[in-house]
Protein backbone atom coordinates (compact mmCIF):
# COMPACT_ATOMS: atom_id res chain seq x y z
CA UNK A 1 0.00 0.00 0.00
CA UNK A 2 1.17 3.28 -1.31
CA UNK A 3 0.29 5.12 2.40
CA UNK A 4 2.97 7.86 1.32
CA UNK A 5 -0.16 8.95 -1.05
CA UNK A 6 -2.49 9.72 1.78
CA UNK A 7 0.12 11.67 3.54
CA UNK A 8 0.26 13.79 0.66
CA UNK A 9 -3.28 14.15 -0.10
CA UNK A 10 -3.72 15.05 3.62
CA UNK A 11 -1.75 18.15 3.02
CA UNK A 12 -2.71 18.99 -0.38
CA UNK A 13 -6.15 19.18 0.86
CA UNK A 14 -5.79 21.36 3.49
CA UNK A 15 -4.08 24.44 1.64
CA UNK A 16 -2.74 24.29 -2.26
CA UNK A 17 1.00 23.99 -1.58
CA UNK A 18 4.17 23.83 -3.39
CA UNK A 19 6.26 20.25 -3.66
CA UNK A 20 8.65 22.31 -2.23
CA UNK A 21 6.69 22.90 1.14
CA UNK A 22 5.61 19.65 1.14
CA UNK A 23 8.80 18.45 1.16
CA UNK A 24 9.20 20.76 4.40
CA UNK A 25 6.01 19.91 6.11
CA UNK A 26 7.46 16.70 5.89
CA UNK A 27 10.48 17.13 7.53
CA UNK A 28 8.65 19.41 10.29
CA UNK A 29 6.25 17.09 11.23
CA UNK A 30 4.83 14.50 9.82
CA UNK A 31 8.05 13.08 9.35
CA UNK A 32 8.46 13.09 12.88
CA UNK A 33 6.18 9.94 13.27
CA UNK A 34 5.68 8.94 9.40
CA UNK A 35 9.28 8.73 7.61
CA UNK A 36 9.54 9.89 3.96
CA UNK A 37 12.26 10.16 2.09
CA UNK A 38 12.92 13.44 0.04
CA UNK A 39 13.57 11.17 -3.13
CA UNK A 40 10.21 9.36 -2.91
CA UNK A 41 8.32 12.76 -2.64
CA UNK A 42 8.02 14.19 -5.97
CA UNK A 43 7.52 10.43 -7.91
CA UNK A 44 4.75 10.16 -5.42
CA UNK A 45 3.61 14.02 -6.53
CA UNK A 46 4.05 12.91 -10.53
CA UNK A 47 1.57 9.59 -10.10
CA UNK A 48 -1.15 11.43 -7.75
CA UNK A 49 -1.28 14.22 -10.95
CA UNK A 50 -1.32 11.07 -13.80
CA UNK A 51 -3.79 9.50 -11.76
CA UNK A 52 -5.42 12.57 -11.40
CA UNK A 53 -6.09 13.10 -7.71
CA UNK A 54 -3.86 16.59 -7.64
CA UNK A 55 -3.61 18.96 -9.97
CA UNK A 56 -0.89 21.70 -10.75
CA UNK A 57 -0.29 25.47 -11.72
CA UNK A 58 2.62 26.50 -12.43
CA UNK A 59 3.97 29.58 -10.68
CA UNK A 60 6.49 31.99 -11.74
CA UNK A 61 8.72 33.51 -9.73
CA UNK A 62 11.35 35.63 -10.42
CA UNK A 63 13.10 35.62 -13.90
CA UNK A 64 13.42 31.94 -14.55
CA UNK A 65 12.38 29.91 -11.26
CA UNK A 66 9.17 28.00 -11.73
CA UNK A 67 6.73 26.86 -9.28
CA UNK A 68 4.67 23.56 -8.79
CA UNK A 69 1.47 24.79 -6.93
CA UNK A 70 -0.21 21.82 -5.91
CA UNK A 71 -3.98 20.96 -4.91
CA UNK A 72 -6.37 18.13 -4.77
CA UNK A 73 -9.41 17.09 -7.20
CA UNK A 74 -12.93 16.11 -6.55
CA UNK A 75 -11.28 12.56 -7.19
CA UNK A 76 -8.37 12.87 -4.74
CA UNK A 77 -10.49 14.42 -1.62
CA UNK A 78 -13.12 11.00 -2.34
CA UNK A 79 -9.73 8.76 -1.86
CA UNK A 80 -8.83 10.61 0.81
CA UNK A 81 -12.17 10.47 2.45
CA UNK A 82 -12.13 6.38 1.85
CA UNK A 83 -8.99 6.33 3.35
CA UNK A 84 -9.51 8.45 6.23
CA UNK A 85 -13.09 6.72 7.16
CA UNK A 86 -11.63 3.16 6.64
CA UNK A 87 -10.58 0.86 10.30
CA UNK A 88 -6.52 0.34 9.84
CA UNK A 89 -4.50 -2.52 10.49
CA UNK A 90 -2.38 -2.64 13.33
CA UNK A 91 1.57 -2.25 12.41
CA UNK A 92 3.82 -4.85 12.88
CA UNK A 93 5.94 -4.51 16.53
CA UNK A 94 8.27 -1.85 15.86
CA UNK A 95 11.92 -3.44 15.82
CA UNK A 96 14.03 -2.13 19.07
CA UNK A 97 17.77 -3.62 18.74
CA UNK A 98 17.68 -2.82 22.89
CA UNK A 99 15.29 -4.81 23.13
CA UNK A 100 16.89 -7.90 20.68
CA UNK A 101 19.84 -7.11 23.43
CA UNK A 102 17.72 -7.65 26.94
CA UNK A 103 16.55 -10.62 25.24
CA UNK A 104 19.77 -12.22 25.16
CA UNK A 105 20.80 -10.10 27.81
CA UNK A 106 21.50 -12.70 30.73
CA UNK A 107 24.90 -13.79 29.31
CA UNK A 108 26.87 -10.09 30.39
CA UNK A 109 27.13 -8.96 33.96
CA UNK A 110 24.26 -7.02 36.09
CA UNK A 111 26.85 -3.99 35.55
CA UNK A 112 27.22 -4.28 32.00
CA UNK A 113 23.30 -4.35 31.58
CA UNK A 114 22.73 -1.58 34.24
CA UNK A 115 25.40 0.66 32.02
CA UNK A 116 23.36 0.06 29.09
CA UNK A 117 19.67 0.34 30.60
CA UNK A 118 21.10 3.98 32.38
CA UNK A 119 22.06 4.64 28.64
CA UNK A 120 18.66 3.78 27.44
CA UNK A 121 16.78 5.87 30.12
CA UNK A 122 18.97 8.93 29.57
CA UNK A 123 18.37 8.92 26.18
CA UNK A 124 14.69 8.32 26.49
CA UNK A 125 14.41 11.37 28.72
CA UNK A 126 15.78 13.59 25.90
CA UNK A 127 13.67 12.17 23.82
CA UNK A 128 10.89 12.81 26.15
CA UNK A 129 12.32 16.31 26.93
CA UNK A 130 12.16 17.34 23.10
CA UNK A 131 8.65 15.93 22.94
CA UNK A 132 6.94 17.86 26.03
CA UNK A 133 8.93 20.90 24.35
CA UNK A 134 6.87 20.45 21.23
CA UNK A 135 3.98 20.07 22.65
CA UNK A 136 4.30 23.60 24.97
CA UNK A 137 4.73 25.37 21.84
CA UNK A 138 1.79 23.99 20.48
CA UNK A 139 -0.39 25.01 23.08
CA UNK A 140 1.31 28.09 23.26
CA UNK A 141 0.46 28.82 19.22
CA UNK A 142 -3.15 27.28 19.54
CA UNK A 143 -5.10 28.63 23.00
CA UNK A 144 -7.45 25.43 22.43
CA UNK A 145 -5.73 22.80 20.89
CA UNK A 146 -7.42 19.96 23.14
CA UNK A 147 -10.63 20.83 21.60
CA UNK A 148 -11.35 17.86 19.19
CA UNK A 149 -12.93 21.05 16.74
CA UNK A 150 -8.99 22.57 16.57
CA UNK A 151 -7.35 22.13 13.27
CA UNK A 152 -4.12 21.63 14.90
CA UNK A 153 -5.89 18.59 16.86
CA UNK A 154 -4.66 15.83 15.11
CA UNK A 155 -0.88 16.93 15.83
CA UNK A 156 -1.79 16.91 19.55
CA UNK A 157 -2.68 13.48 19.44
CA UNK A 158 -0.10 12.28 17.53
CA UNK A 159 2.09 14.47 20.33
CA UNK A 160 0.31 13.12 23.28
CA UNK A 161 0.81 9.67 22.09
CA UNK A 162 4.25 9.87 21.22
CA UNK A 163 4.99 11.58 25.00
CA UNK A 164 3.00 8.55 26.60
CA UNK A 165 5.06 6.12 24.81
CA UNK A 166 8.47 7.32 26.00
CA UNK A 167 7.04 7.51 29.71
CA UNK A 168 5.67 4.55 29.39
CA UNK A 169 8.94 2.63 28.08
CA UNK A 170 11.08 5.37 30.39
CA UNK A 171 9.23 3.53 33.56
CA UNK A 172 10.02 0.02 32.16
CA UNK A 173 13.66 0.97 32.04
CA UNK A 174 13.44 2.28 35.77
CA UNK A 175 11.47 -0.82 37.24
CA UNK A 176 13.69 -2.84 34.80
CA UNK A 177 16.99 -1.26 36.44
CA UNK A 178 15.42 -1.97 40.51
CA UNK A 179 15.23 -5.58 39.19
CA UNK A 180 18.96 -5.92 39.04
CA UNK A 181 20.91 -5.91 41.75
C1 LIG B 1 6.07 16.35 16.50
C2 LIG B 1 7.22 15.96 17.13
C3 LIG B 1 7.45 14.62 17.39
C4 LIG B 1 5.16 15.39 16.13
C5 LIG B 1 5.38 14.05 16.39
C6 LIG B 1 6.55 13.65 17.02
C7 LIG B 1 3.14 15.04 15.01
C8 LIG B 1 6.90 12.25 17.34
C9 LIG B 1 6.15 11.20 17.17
C10 LIG B 1 6.60 9.86 17.59
O1 LIG B 1 7.76 9.70 18.01
O2 LIG B 1 5.79 8.96 17.53
O3 LIG B 1 5.81 17.66 16.25
O4 LIG B 1 4.06 15.89 15.50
Amino acid sequence: MRILKYALLGLIEKEEITGYDISNQFKREIGEFWSAKHSQIYPELKKLTAEGLIEYRTLITGTKLEKKVYCITQKGKQELLNWLTQPKPLPETEKDEFMLMMYFSAAISMEERKRLLQDQITKRNAKLEMLLSNQHLLELANDNIKSPDSWQFGHYLVLSRAINREQSYVKWLEDTLQLLV
